[in-house]
């Protein structure tokens, strides 16, 4: 089944949205199977934006992603990918539309609120290097099937 990881970033966890992000993705029907609070490392980051090294907001990205503490997780479903992508919304909260995180609750791009995964592969990836396999929970939704 396909996997993504979402982190509500550090202006989200400060702005207490937390619970709302994490209530679309429940809503949506989509499975948590990981979770965790923390301050992440600014080597994780480095290997997490690794493609952004050569942008000129990279410096003040990893400021931001390193001035707080995120909440990473790891989300399963249909098509979780793609889906999850929509309701973030465009990278540029300007370009994102109403009802998408981005659209409803940012309005500049380096503070956008929350991370999602732009492909299967990415996503993979991603999940290695922020979760260890056995924090990954295998278990039975009721509404699976
Ligand atoms: P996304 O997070 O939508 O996958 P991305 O991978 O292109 O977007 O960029 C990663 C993050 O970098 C993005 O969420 C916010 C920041 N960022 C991107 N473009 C930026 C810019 N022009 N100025 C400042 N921050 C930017
Ligand atoms: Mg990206």
């Amino acid at each position: 089944m396909e996997r993504t990881l979402i982190a509500v970033k550090p202006d989200g966890v400060q702005r207490r949205l937390v619970g709302q992000i994490i209530q679309r993705f429940e809503q949506r029907g989509f499975k948590l199977v990981a979770v965790f609070f923390d301050k992440v490392s600014e080597d994780l980051l480095s290997q997490h934006y690794g493609q952004l090294r050569t942008k000129p907001f990279y410096p003040s990205l990893l400021h931001y992603m390193t001035s707080g503490p995120v909440v990473a997780m790891v989300w399963e479903g249909h098509n979780v990918v793609q889906t999850s992508r929509s309701m973030v919304g465009h990278t540029n909260p300007a370009e994102a539309r109403a009802g998408t995180v981005r659209g409803d609750f940012s309005i500049h791009v380096s503070r956008n609120v929350v991370h999602a995964s732009d492909s299967q592969e990415g996503a993979q990836r991603e999940i290695q290097l922020w979760f260890q396999g056995k924090e990954l929970l295998n278990w039975d939704c009721c509404d699976q099937k």
